[in-house]
């Protein structure tokens, strides 16, 4: 039953009181909106790829990947084919439906590494999972070549508000994000669009972030929602630790105000006790990033994963669920 309004219309005003209400009360509206749009036994279970390892010319101030910082992260070209669909293989037969892989590239261009990613695209599709990539900016042309080869998802994120972007990143604008976003939308490729918390902005900021992304005009089928993994050698490798309580604040406001979408738990659970991710699926979080590695960081093994789904009953979304939802109510 979704008797909740899917609007696009929220004011700051009505995104703060949400944002600020009592933690636990909060917690239980955004459970009511979970139950009215979503099943709640189930979670997406997805894994990332990076698929081109650092050397990224940005300056983007929380990434390990940015050639600019000395972070000893293992820098490296583009993977080739058959490690990707292997990697993808293993991450199937472990239980994910969805497949990302990552690039740290500032932009795509049309040269032969995107051919071969176009190649990957279409084998991981082909392997029966949805597929997403995170290759920075994009061309409505480069989003229609993605989906031709079969790309399910796009993810582009507005990483934090408009105001606090400039403190993070230098070498490219909000505008420039939101530009990437449109150009996917207009290809009919599934858009992937959170943020970060914990890169020094204040709740103001993260209100603000929230107001964007739940007043696009289409709002995003995913959410992901990052703390902050500190990584030395960036420039935020000092920021305290981020709140768990905040956390999960995010994860609440973001399901109460774009109801239909996933809300994906994404980076920060490596640090994450089973009882806190816990409160947060209780909180509308409904999908993570499973497999060792986010990017380059850790995160959870498959294993201890499969052992917290065991625990809390929950089970993996199947792919392409919204497909075969529609294609049955036609
Ligand atoms: N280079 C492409 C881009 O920036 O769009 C794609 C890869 S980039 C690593 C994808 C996203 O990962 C970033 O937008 C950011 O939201 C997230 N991310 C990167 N480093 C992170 C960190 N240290 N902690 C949390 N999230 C991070
Ligand atoms: C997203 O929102 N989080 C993922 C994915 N989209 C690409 C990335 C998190 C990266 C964390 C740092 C790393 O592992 O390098
Ligand atoms: Fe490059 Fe993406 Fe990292 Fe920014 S977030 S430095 S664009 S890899």
């Amino acid at each position: 039953m979704q008797d909740v309004l899917i609007r696009h219309d929220w004011t700051i005003e009505e995104i703060k009181a949400i944002y600020n209400t009592p933690l636990l009360e909060l917690v239980f509206r955004a459970a009511t909106v979970h139950r009215q749009y979503q099943d709640t036994a189930e979670v997406q279970v997805c894994t990332l790829l990076s698929i081109k390892t650092g050397g990224c010319p940005e300056d983007c101030a929380y990434c390990p990947q940015a050639a600019r910082y000395d972070t000893g992260v293992n820098v490296h070209g583009l993977l080739q084919k058959e490690q990707v669909l292997h990697y993808a293989k293993k991450a199937k037969d472990a239980g994910s439906t969805r497949f990302c892989m990552g690039a740290a590239w500032r932009e795509v261009r049309d040269n032969r590494d995107f051919d071969r990613v176009l190649d990957m695209v279409k084998g991981v599709n082909e392997m029966g999972m949805e597929v997403c990539c995170t290759l920075g900016m994009l061309t409505e042309e480069q989003a229609k070549k993605l989906a031709d080869a079969g790309l399910y998802a796009y993810n582009h994120n507005l990483d934090t508000s408009k105001e606090h972007y400039s403190e993070i990143i230098t070498t490219r604008t909000y505008d420039d994000r939101l530009e990437t976003l449109d150009n996917v939308r207009k290809a009919g490729v599934s858009v992937c669009c959170g943020g970060i918390i914990g890169l020094g902005e204040s709740h103001e900021d993260r209100i603000q972030m929230l107001h964007t992304l739940s007043n696009l005009p289409t709002h995003p089928e995913s959410v992901p929602i990052n703390a902050l993994t500190r990584v030395k050698g960036t420039p935020l490798e000092h920021m305290p630790k981020v709140e768990f309580w905040d956390m999960v604040r995010m994860i609440a406001t973001t399901r109460i105000l774009i109801p239909g979408a996933m809300v994906r738990l994404s980076a920060g659970r490596a640090e994450m006790s089973v009882s806190e991710q816990a409160l947060c699926f209780m909180a509308g979080a409904n999908s993570i990033f499973t497999g060792e590695k986010l990017l380059t960081t850790k995160n959870p093994s498959f294993e201890e994963d499969h052992m917290m789904f065991e625990l809390l009953g929950l089970k993996a979304r199947e792919a392409f669920k919204d497909e075969k939802e529609t294609a049955t109510a036609c």
